[in-house]
């Protein structure tokens, strides 16, 4: 791996801090970023244990987006479709977003943070509260195969890749399919949206390295669908390679050409990439410094994970941000890792109490934006840091 970015000492994303943590020494990690020019994988470099990152206290859930709800029905109608599969699984089921929208009989999911399965479980889906691997996918498909695997956002969080795929070919039946969807290593350099990397990210998908990874797991790219969520994602079709009844879409030629051009085959391409980070971490704390200045009242919107890179690595703290607003019951009441900035439950904005408004889930900024039309109207303000500090 060649290191090609610092974001310096970070605390765990997703450790949300009660009161009586505050004046408690948090655990912290040094998120350095690298590429490895062999098979173009893009990494952190300093991993944290998963069972510090995936266990019962998991707070993150799926549903609390409608945008997201409405994606992943949508998605579950379309597969069904498609591929007409008559066992489904998904890796990484959260609280039964995607799950939900099949028959409780035609579905498995697997999910290790307890407090996510039990949401579930107690519905009556058959849920393996385990990680994935190559031995609950023998456990999961010695009497029967699975005809479509379906995870989103969480295979790029699985430190052992190659194995994940190979435990993914074990249990998949021969005219079997993966759908995999996580963020696009395109759009997060295009976006400068150094965000997308912290501890849960271990890596950033480029079509040109899952082609190499999944070589190694006898598995092939088939199709590919860029899109919005979460800021610029792609949806990737998979098959065994042994598999000839699915034809390779054009959409994967031009996807890599595409990522070539850009240069993310290149080492050059990320040092030029950190250049640009280390500028809007300058601009970001400018634009905080000026507001602060000028007495304006700032709170943030969407404590995110990804929140958690960027207020730390731009030293923004409680003294900067008033408080953030999040809907997640979880995160009510507790405070941002590291820059220890109150969460409080969410209320509509309102231009008598609050002049500018930091957007830490930049990635739904279309729904937060339908949302308070009312706050904009009246002369509210919104900003980010994506695809450059600005405010909008
Ligand atoms: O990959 C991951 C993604 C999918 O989810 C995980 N590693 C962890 C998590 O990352 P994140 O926290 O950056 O995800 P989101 O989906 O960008 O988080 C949105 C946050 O904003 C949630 O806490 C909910 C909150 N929110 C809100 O308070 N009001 C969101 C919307 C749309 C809203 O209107």
């Amino acid at each position: 791996m060649k290191k090609f970015l610092d974001l310096g000492n970070q605390p765990l994303a997703n450790s949300y801090l009660k009161k009586n943590q505050l004046n408690q020494k948090e655990k912290k990690f040094r998120l350095e970023i690298g590429f490895n020019p062999k098979n173009f994988l893009v990494s952190i470099l300093n991993t944290v244990p998963k069972e510090k990152m995936f266990n019962k206290n998991y707070p993150y859930k799926s549903s609390e987006s409608f945008t997201m709800r409405s994606q992943f029905q949508k998605l579950a109608v379309k597969l069904k479709k498609k591929f007409k599969p008559k066992l489904s699984l998904e890796i990484g089921s959260n609280d039964g977003a995607f799950i939900k929208n099949f028959k409780k009989e035609e579905v498995i999911g697997i999910e290790p943070c307890k407090n996510l399965a039990k949401i579930t479980k107690k519905k009556g889906y058959k849920t393996y509260s385990e990680y994935w691997d190559i031995k609950l996918a023998k456990k999961i498909s010695s009497k029967k195969k699975i005809d479509l695997i379906y995870s989103a956002n969480t295979l790029s969080h699985i430190k052992n890749i190659s194995e994940i795929f190979k435990a993914i070919n074990l249990a998949l039946t021969d005219n079997g399919v993966l759908v995999l969807e996580d963020p696009s290593l395109l759009e997060c350099m295009r976006n400068l949206a150094y965000d997308q990397f912290y501890c849960e990210h271990i890596y950033v998908f480029s079509t040109l390295s899952l082609q190499k990874t999944l070589k190694v797991a006898d598995l092939e790219i088939f199709d590919i669908e860029n899109l919005t969520t979460h800021g610029g994602s792609n949806r990737y079709y998979i098959k065994k390679k042994k598999n000839i009844n699915f034809k390779i879409s054009s959409k994967v030629k031009s996807n890599l050409s595409k990522e070539k051009k850009f240069g993310l085959n290149k080492f050059k391409t990320y040092k030029n990439f950190a250049n640009k980070v280390k500028k809007s971490k300058f601009n970001l704390e400018k634009i905080f410094n000026d507001l602060i200045k000028k007495n304006k009242k700032i709170i943030g919107y969407g404590a995110t994970a990804k929140s958690c890179t960027v207020l730390n690595y731009c030293n923004i703290n409680h003294k900067k941000i008033d408080y953030f607003y999040d809907t997640t019951s979880f995160k009510i009441g507790s405070y941002l890792p590291g820059s220890k900035i109150p969460i409080r439950s969410y209320q509509k904005l309102d231009t008598k109490k609050i002049d500018y408004v930091f957007l830490g889930a930049w990635n739904f900024k279309d729904e937060i934006f339908k949302k308070e039309k009312e706050f904009i109207k009246n002369g509210g303000k919104f900003f980010t840091h994506v695809p450059f500090p600005h405010i909008i």
